[in-house]
């Protein structure tokens, strides 16, 4: 993670790479024609310029989104630059247990390899609104449902990364609103509750827990061939 005077001014890190740095920067020269990714909500927004990047550099994408008519834009916006780009779409709505199991189902069936899974979906700030599995919006769809999906695909990762012996990579954004939660961090014990919801703390707390998750995952995957890492997403540089 960047400090947030490193993500204001663009500074470069140890790696020579900053906030101010674009996808393109950071990936020039890289022939990633051995690797698959998945990116959630890669039909708009930093998700789009990232598939876009990534299969510029050859990667077989696939995006994972709630609106296939976007998403068939997006595929097309890429398709634009090099019609031989490998881009696929599938349906994903992480905001509903059945579509996140639904989605794994019809990738698994595709019997490609997974490298790199993007956790990058995100909604910010919406007004207090439960999912068809009564959870809270915010949590539901930037934690719960990547918790869900990466759980689903992880077996296809480390099965992947042994085959390949490419190291597997898991991304999640995070925010630098994870700060800006509720005043016990995580709300375990009333994680639905509309009393007391602020739609600004209830991002903030999804936010938490993506970086929570990520270092718990990231333990546990010690000494597996796959690395965790958790990114401050920046619009403002996407492009
Ligand atoms: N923008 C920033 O400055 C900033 C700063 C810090 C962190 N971040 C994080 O960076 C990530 C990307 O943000 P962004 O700025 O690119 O946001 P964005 O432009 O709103 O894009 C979010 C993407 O997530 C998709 N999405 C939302 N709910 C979904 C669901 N239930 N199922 C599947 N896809 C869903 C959206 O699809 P639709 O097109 O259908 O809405 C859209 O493609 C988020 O995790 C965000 O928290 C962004
Ligand atoms: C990324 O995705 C999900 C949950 O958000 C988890 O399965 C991983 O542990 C992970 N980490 C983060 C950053 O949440
Ligand atoms: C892709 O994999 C093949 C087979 O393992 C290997 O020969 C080739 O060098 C790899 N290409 C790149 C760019 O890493
Ligand atoms: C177009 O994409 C294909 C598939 O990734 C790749 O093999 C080819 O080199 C790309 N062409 C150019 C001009 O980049």
């Amino acid at each position: 993670m960047v400090g947030i005077i490193s993500l204001v001014t663009g500074r470069p890190g140890p790696s020579g790479f900053g906030s101010a740095s674009t996808a393109e920067q950071v990936t020039q020269g890289i022939d990633a024609s051995n690797l698959t990714a998945i990116i959630t909500g890669g039909a708009s927004g930093i998700g789009l310029e990232t598939a876009r990047v990534l299969a510029l550099r050859k990667v077989h994408v696939i995006i994972g989104a709630r609106n296939m008519e976007s998403a068939k834009e997006a595929k097309q916006v890429i398709l634009h630059e090099n019609e031989s780009a490998r881009v696929d779409i599938l349906k994903l709505d992480l905001c509903s247990i059945n579509s996140v199991r639904t989605f794994v189902d019809n990738f698994i069936a595709l019997s490609l390899p997974l490298n790199i899974l993007i956790n990058n979906a995100g909604v910010m700030f919406c007004p207090f609104q439960k999912t068809e599995d009564g959870i809270e919006m915010q949590f539901a769809t930037n934690h719960l449902g990547h918790f869900l999906l990466t759980n689903l695909l992880l077996d296809k990762m480390k099965q992947t990364a042994k085959e390949t012996g490419i190291e597997g990579r898991i991304i999640n954004l995070s925010s630098i609103a994870h700060v800006y939660t509720y005043e016990e961090g995580i709300r375990f014990d009333n994680i639905n509750e509309e009393d007391g919801y602020s739609d600004k703390k209830a991002y903030g707390q999804s936010k938490l827990a993506n970086i929570l998750h990520a270092k718990e995952l990231s333990r546990r995957l010690q000494g597996s061939p796959i690395f965790m890492q958790e990114f401050e997403g920046n619009k403002a540089r996407a492009g």
